[in-house]
């Protein structure tokens, strides 16, 4: 693999092993990783990292990193340095087990920040200096250019930034996505210009990463595939949100408020997002196109079958069978996908132009149409909100859906005010569960919360719903978002106790 993945001669001598370059990560260093969504993420050289971090505790000595990503990794990865308890500090979006029960044991500092901030975040300083990039690709060229791998997230900041670079250069990933990337550099205030990315398929920057030969200390071989996304067949709930998602989208065309072939999709990660794309890839629309973050089965599933003309994203994140059908006909996919940085693939500027149709998952919402993404009970991190507000903000429709209820039904997911806000009701204009479909636009709070509550809450817990927002209306302090403010969070506290909501 050597002569061929990495052509240039410099860089070929840096050749090392995985524990060789873990050894240029020193204590208290902060490491801008690579990885999106279970893809793209260094293989190697985190486990090597976590090895050194264990035998430091072995010692007595304390060995603990900030570690910043693109979004989520994988267990090789965040899974291996949380295990061995080797993260003082984490950003962004994450899914891994031992990273959340860290978290929320207050053992890591997480910072849960919009994707498309991290990399003017990092780059103004406010996570501290960056010390070490350590980055996954496909090849490295003769002149030093460097093919990306299976997700850009914020690697060209990172090696921007660091003092030290680590390339892991995997040759399980095809050599073949070479010509699928753009990268585009959005700048920093105040020398940035407009994005020139009028149609999803505009490509505005090279297909390559950049690094300063100088500052890469190793080169890591590697040989092995992205974490295998699991997706289950979409349950009944998930087929029936997806058809109220797509009774709606039709009855939108109906009006001619978006075109007969929708306008470009962004869609959340899970079985939800992919039931939509399922039915939508059943369904009567052609010449789609997507501007989203991360492109997932259901939307390689739609490019394969000529309804999805082009899809932007920032990653792909695929099952086993999909990397397989990907990796087979790559000549084709890449002239129908296009990965970005992530700054760009969610940037507020090209989501308000190209009008796009967003859909999300959420915990809960309120009748009032707040959402709460993250916080289970109103203090324990799930994932994080990833590009969820990027989109929800900035898109033409903003869509957030659920099941209705949580926890084999003790739960309702619609709730009289949600305990965390990531996405105030401003930013949310239709929510959805398998009961129905609220299209809350134009409408004012106590519209919308008697359509919140036909619409979407579960049977069982409307009447308790209609009861707390008569008694709003009657006994809060004002009429225009009536709330008993001594009684708004008796749910989640009833639920905390471990009675029924
Ligand atoms: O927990 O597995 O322990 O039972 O939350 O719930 O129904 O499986 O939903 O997988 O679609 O995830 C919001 C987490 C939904 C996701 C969220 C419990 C439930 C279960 C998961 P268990 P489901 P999904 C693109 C955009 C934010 C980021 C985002 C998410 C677990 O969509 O992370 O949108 N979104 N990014 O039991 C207590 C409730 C609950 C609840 C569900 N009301 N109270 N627990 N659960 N509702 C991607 C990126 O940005 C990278």
């Amino acid at each position: 693999m050597s002569d061929s993945r990495i052509q240039n001669a410099a860089l070929r001598g840096k050749i090392m092993s995985a524990d060789d370059a873990a050894a240029f990560v020193n204590p208290g260093d902060n490491v801008g990783v690579s990885g999106f969504t279970g893809s793209g993420h260094p293989k190697e050289v985190p486990q090597a990292l976590a090895r050194r971090i264990e035998a430091a505790a072995g010692r007595g000595e304390t060995f603990r990193v900030g570690l910043l990503t693109g979004a989520s990794t994988a267990p090789e990865c965040d899974g291996v340095l949380f295990q061995v308890n080797g993260v003082a500090f984490r950003t962004p979006y994450q899914s891994d087990p031992d990273c959340r029960n860290r978290i929320n044991a207050g053992e890591a500092d997480y910072v849960d920040v919009h994707l498309s901030h991290v990399a003017q975040n990092a780059a103004w300083g406010h996570y501290g200096k960056l010390d070490v990039a350590l980055i996954e690709i496909t090849a490295i060229l003769d002149d030093g250019r460097l093919v990306p791998s299976t997700a850009i997230g914020n690697n060209q900041t990172w090696l921007d930034l660091a003092d030290r670079v680590i390339l892991e250069v995997n040759a399980a990933q095809s050599a073949r996505l070479e010509g699928m990337h753009d990268i585009y550099s959005v700048g920093l205030p105040p020398h940035r210009k407009p994005i020139p990315v009028s149609a999803t398929a505009d490509r505005v920057g090279e297909p390559y990463l950049r690094v300063d030969p100088k500052k890469v200390v190793a080169v890591v071989e590697t040989n092995c595939l992205d974490r295998d996304t699991k997706f289950s067949e979409p349950d009944e709930n998930s087929r029936r949100i997806a058809g109220h998602i797509l009774d709606f989208l039709q009855h939108e065309v109906k009006k001619g408020r978006i075109p007969a072939n929708l306008l470009p999709l962004q869609s959340g990660v899970g079985n939800v997002a992919n039931a939509v794309m399922a039915g939508l890839n059943d369904g009567p629309y052609e010449n789609l196109t997507a501007y989203t973050e991360v492109l997932q089965d259901g939307m390689l599933d739609m490019i394969r079958s000529g309804k999805l003309v082009c899809a932007s994203a920032t990653a792909v994140s695929f099952s086993a069978k999909a990397l397989t059908d990907f990796n087979a006909n790559i000549d084709e996919y890449r002239k129908r996908i296009i990965l970005r940085p992530q700054e760009v693939s969610n940037h507020p500027e090209v989501i308000r132009r190209l009008g796009i149709i967003s859909m999300n998952g959420m915990l809960e919402a309120d009748i009032y149409g707040n959402v709460n993404s993250t916080h289970v009970l109103g203090s324990r991190m799930m994932n994080g909100l990833g590009g969820s507000g990027d989109f929800a903000r900035n898109a033409y429709l903003s869509i957030f859906m659920t099941p209705s209820t949580a926890k084999g039904g003790a739960l309702s997911c619609i709730v009289p005010m949600v305990a965390h806000v990531d996405h105030t009701e401003h930013d949310v204009q239709v929510l959805v569960t398998e009961h129905g479909l609220a299209d809350l636009r134009g409408l004012a709070p106590r519209q919308r919360a008697r359509r919140v509550i036909d619409k979407c809450a579960d049977p069982r817990f409307r009447p308790a719903l209609d009861d707390y927002l008569a008694r709003a209306e009657k006994g809060a302090n004002g009429k225009q978002t009536p709330h008993l403010l001594g009684e708004a969070f008796n749910w989640h506290l009833r639920a905390l106790r471990g009675e029924p909501m």
